[in-house]
């Protein structure tokens, strides 16, 4: 036998079978403490990986998930643009048309809770009647041509002396001003945006005090209001519901509030008038027994049915005919749409203002994402 074949493998050990070593007590004892100490560390090891596999599951599943809503909130936009383009009355646009409010069969919003894929999305907007009363959840686009765009009252060499005014009245009308208090402050927006360096009457072209200078120039977004002096958080939220920088200016007056209508030059009587006739015998918007007005020239032929506070005056007749002539109109082009939707509680939401005509593709002028 080779005296090499089975040598002590331990000196301190005994051998007792062949390849085995029979350990002390004291070692075996360190022994069996380090394999629980590394079955320890294996174990925590396992727990720390899958967390982390469970973790980065979790955002891919959250990256999914948004993913999906932010298209079906895409998709909900393209849906109700479908809507638009299958509206019957080609002549006019109104609040009970189905891009504005849908209703389904059983009296429930068609664009509230929409199921798509495996989520939902719903297309809604606030409609604001009068300051005197709540708005209004609608469920549909919200005509953007209900608005003032104020961005048309100065252009490159001059102010419009009739938009201003009619700024002029509604920011009288919207935050209870005197006249002199409501010049001051939209003499002050002319002179931000005009692009020239001199003062209006009450206005304010020198922002040098504030390391500033005025932009003199449109505004591209209505926020912008509040760099104005005079502009504050509370004026422009009051302010901000009547008014647009988009548009080519003209007002629907089958979807303008009433404050809007009377800063046209009607008086609030007349302007109640007009939404009182739209509404229809329920006295509500956007329900089926609308009455839209179809033609702007309905405000001369039906006086009788829409003025109904009182025979028209000469001066009254001068202004609507005025209206009629430049200012107003029955149909849009100009639409705000806010989209939002949801997946698995994940949300994301699109709101965009889109020019919309016949037989042409959408136009964004505005979108944003969040
Ligand atoms: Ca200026
Ligand atoms: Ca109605």
């Amino acid at each position: 036998m080779n005296r090499f074949s089975d040598p002590p493998l331990f000196r301190r050990g005994r051998l007792c079978r062949k390849g085995q070593v029979r350990l002390p007590e004291g070692a075996r004892g360190s022994v069996l403490i380090v394999c629980i100490w590394i079955v320890i560390i294996l174990v925590l090891l396992a727990l720390s990986i899958g967390r982390r596999v469970s973790f980065e599951a979790r955002i891919l599943r959250y990256h999914l998930d948004r993913s999906q809503a932010f298209y079906i909130a895409k998709s909900g936009l393209e849906r109700i643009y479908l809507e638009k383009a299958k509206d019957e009355h080609k002549d006019y646009d109104s609040l009970s048309d189905s891009w504005s409010n849908k209703l389904k069969e059983d009296g429930s919003p068609e664009f509230k809770d929409y199921a798509l894929g495996s989520g939902k999305f719903e297309i809604q907007y606030s409609y604001y009647e009068s300051k005197d009363k709540e708005p209004r959840k609608l469920y549909g686009m919200q005509d953007e041509q209900s608005r003032i765009n104020i961005n048309m009252i100065v252009t490159e060499s001059s102010v419009n002396n009739d938009l201003s005014a009619e700024f002029v009245r509604l920011v009288s009308d919207v935050l209870d001003y005197d006249e002199q208090q409501a010049e001051e402050l939209v003499d002050k927006f002319i002179d931000w945006v005009d692009y020239d360096d001199n003062k209006m009457e009450y206005g304010k072209d020198d922002y040098s005090d504030l390391a500033i200078s005025a932009k003199n120039k449109p505004l591209n977004r209505l926020e912008e209001l509040l760099m104005i002096e005079g502009f504050d958080l509370d004026i422009f939220n009051k302010l901000s519901n009547y008014l647009t920088i988009y548009g080519e200016g003209k007002i629907n007056i089958n979807t303008a509030p009433k404050e809007i209508l009377a800063a046209l030059g009607l008086s609030k009587d007349h302007a109640q008038n007009i939404i009182d006739y739209r509404n229809g015998p329920d006295a509500q918007a956007a329900t089926g027994d609308d009455v839209p007005i179809q033609d702007v020239v309905e405000l001369q032929s039906k006086q009788a049915e829409i003025f109904k506070s009182g025979p028209l005056s000469s001066e009254d007749i001068a202004t609507i005919s005025g209206l009629i002539t430049a200012r107003i109109t029955v149909t849009s082009d100009f639409y705000r749409v806010n989209s939002s939707a949801v997946v698995n509680n994940v949300k994301s939401k699109i709101s965009a203002v889109v020019k919309i005509e016949a037989d042409k593709s959408p136009q964004y002028e505005y979108w944003y994402e969040e």
